[in-house]
C-alpha cells in the first residue's frame, strides 16, 4: 500500500490533563475542585473507588517528565492548567502564588528543552465553590469568572505560551456533567446540558476577545477550543439511519463547532429544535431558553484561530424506535437517536472504544466540508488497555492505522490538519474508570509511591514515527 509521510511542518505532541496526572490535590494552597469533591464524598462513583489525590504525582516530577518528553522527540506537550490551583475559590479574590510557580516551572522546563507548551485552560476540573455557590456552568455568570481566569493565565504565562485552548470537550462537560450522571458534577436536568453549553460558548468567546483586545499584539499567540468527534455512521443505509447518524454528528460536534466555525454561526438547527423541546420539558420561562442574541452570535462566530479535535472511535446509529438494539453509550434522548459500538470490531478493554480507523478519515472530511476546511490540530487520539503488553500491541496497531487514515485525509482529501497529539503521555486517572483503563505510552506503577514511569513498546514506536516522519510498525528500543 502507498506509504505516506508527514508534511514538513507537521507537529507532534502528547497530551494529559491536570486532574488526571498532577496529584498534589491540596498542596501549596490549591483549592478543591469538583473531582476532588466527588471522589472524596462519593468514592463509589469511581469504578475502583480511586481518586486523583496523587495520580501520577506529576506536580513533583517536572524535570523527570520533561526528560521523557524530550526523549520521545515531541514538538509540543499538551497539558491543562488546574483552575483551582491558580484561583482556589475560582474567583480572582486570591491568586495562589504556588500555582503560578508550578506552571511557570513546567513551562520554563519545556521551553528549555525546545518543547512548546500547548495549554488547555479548563479540562473538567471546575473549582468546587463555583459549583456549590454559583451552580456551576448552569449559571451564565461563570462566563465572567472564566474570562477573569483567562486574564490571569494570559498575564502570567502568555509571554511564553503561544498555543491556548479554552475548553476540552464542551459536549462532554455539558452533556455528561449536567444532563446525565456520567461525570462531575453529575447533575441530571433535561435542560442542564443546553444551559451549560450556552455558558461555555459565551465564556469561550469572552476569553478569545479578551486576548484580541489586551494580549494578541504583544504575545502573538493563538486561541482554539477542543471538540471531541465520535464519528457516527448509519447502522444501515436506510434513510432513517442516515438521518440519525447525521443528526448525531450535528448534535455532538456541531453543537459547539457551528456557533464558532460555521459561516452563519449560531447553534445547528437540530440543536435549536432540541433546546426548545428540552426547555418545554423543564417548563422553563422563555427568558431562560438558551438562545443567542444576534450580538452574541456575532461575538462567538469566528472566535477561534484553530479547531482542536479529539477522536477515538465510531458509533453506528438508528432511530431509537428500532427496539432491536439496546440503548448504547450515545443514546440521545431528545433526538430519539441511539448510536452503539460495533461489538464485532477489535477493541480495547473499555466498552466504548473499538478500532474503526476509517471513521477518522470520514470525520476529518465531514469537518472540512461543514466548516470550510479550518486548521485542525488533533489533540487526543489513542486506545486504552487493562495494563497488559498484549494490549500494547493493539496500541501500536491503533496508532499506525489511525495515523494512516489521517495522512490519507491530508494527502488525498486536502484536509488541513497541522498537528497530532497522542492521548496519553502516560497512564493516568481515567475519570469514572479510575486506574482500570490505561491510555499511556508510558505505564505508571500506581502501587509504587515513586510512581515510576516505564516506556511501553508503543512509546518506542511513536518515537520512531516522529523521528522518521512516516508510519512505522517497528519496535526499536533505545
Ligand atoms: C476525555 C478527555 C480525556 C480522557 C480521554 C480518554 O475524553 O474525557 O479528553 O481526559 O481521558 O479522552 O477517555
Amino acid at each position: 500500500c502507498k506509504e505516506y509521510t508527514f508534511p514538513n511542518n507537521f507537529k507532534f505532541g502528547v497530551a494529559t490533563a491536570a486532574y488526571q496526572v498532577e496529584g498534589a490535590w491540596n498542596t501549596g494552597g490549591k483549592g478543591e475542585n469538583i473531582w476532588d469533591h466527588m471522589t472524596h464524598t462519593n468514592p463509589s462513583s469511581i469504578l475502583d473507588r480511586s481518586n486523583g489525590d496523587i495520580a501520577c504525582d506529576s506536580y513533583h516530577k517536572i524535570k523527570e517528565d520533561v526528560r521523557l518528553l524530550k526523549n520521545l522527540g515531541v514538538d509540543f506537550y499538551r497539558f491543562s492548567i488546574s483552575w483551582s490551583r491558580i484561583l482556589p475559590s475560582g474567583k480572582t479574590d486570591h491568586i495562589n502564588p504556588d500555582g503560578i510557580r508550578y506552571y511557570n516551572e513546567l513551562i520554563d522546563e519545556l521551553l528549555a528543552n525546545d518543547i512548546k507548551p500547548f495549554v488547555t485552560m479548563h479540562h473538567y476540573d471546575l473549582p468546587q465553590p463555583l459549583q456549590e455557590e454559583e451552580g456551576g456552568f448552569l449559571n451564565l455568570k461563570l462566563a465572567d469568572y472564566f474570562e477573569d481566569y483567562a486574564d490571569v493565565l494570559y498575564k502570567n504565562f502568555g509571554d511564553r505560551v503561544r498555543d491556548w485552548t479554552t475548553f476540552n470537550q464542551p459536549t462532554l462537560i455539558c452533556f455528561l456533567g449536567y444532563s446525565g450522571e456520567f461525570i462531575a458534577p453529575m447533575i441530571t436536568r433535561k435542560d442542564g446540558g443546553y444551559l451549560c453549553g450556552h455558558t461555555l460558548l459565551i465564556a469561550h468567546a469572552k476569553a478569545y476577545h479578551l486576548y484580541n483586545k489586551r494580549y494578541r499584539a504583544s504575545q502573538k499567540g493563538r486561541i482554539g477550543i477542543v471538540q471531541n468527534i465520535f464519528w457516527f455512521e448509519p447502522r444501515t443505509n436506510n434513510i432513517e439511519d442516515l438521518q440519525a447518524a447525521e443528526a448525531a454528528n450535528e448534535f455532538n460536534f456541531g453543537w459547539f463547532a457551528n456557533p464558532i466555525f460555521s459561516k452563519e454561526g449560531d447553534y445547528p438547527q437540530i440543536m435549536k429544535e432540541n433546546i426548545e423541546y428540552a426547555s418545554k420539558q423543564e417548563a422553563l420561562p422563555k427568558s431562560r431558553l438558551p438562545e443567542f442574541t444576534q450580538e452574541e452570535i456575532e461575538l462567538i462566530k469566528g472566535s477561534a484561530d484553530f479547531l482542536g479535535v479529539n477522536h477515538y472511535t465510531t458509533f453506528y446509529c438508528s432511530p431509537v424506535e428500532d427496539k432491536s438494539i439496546e440503548i448504547g453509550l450515545f443514546y440521545i434522548p431528545d433526538m430519539n437517536t441511539n448510536c452503539i459500538v460495533d461489538k464485532t470490531a477489535e477493541g480495547s478493554s473499555s466498552s466504548w472504544l473499538k478500532v474503526k480507523p476509517t471513521g477518522f478519515r470520514k470525520a476529518l472530511n465531514w469537518i472540512k466540508q461543514q466548516y470550510d476546511n479550518p486548521e485542525v490540530i488533533i489533540l487526543e487520539n489513542g486506545i486504552s488497555d487493562a495494563g497488559n503488553l498484549l494490549n500494547d500491541c493493539l496500541r501500536v496497531n491503533y496508532y499506525n492505522l489511525y495515523l494512516t487514515e489521517m495522512l490519507k485525509a491530508i494527502h488525498e482529501d486536502g484536509c488541513n490538519v497541522s498537528g497530532y497529539a497522542a492521548w496519553s503521555f502516560m497512564d493516568n486517572f481515567e475519570w469514572r474508570s479510575g486506574y482500570t483503563q490505561k491510555f499511556g505510552l508510558y505505564s505508571v506503577d500506581f502501587d509504587d509511591p515513586a510512581r515510576p514511569r516505564t516506556p511501553k513498546m508503543s512509546a518506542f514506536v511513536f518515537k520512531n514515527i516522529i523521528r522518521e516522519r512516516k508510519i512505522n510498525w517497528t519496535y526499536t528500543p533505545d
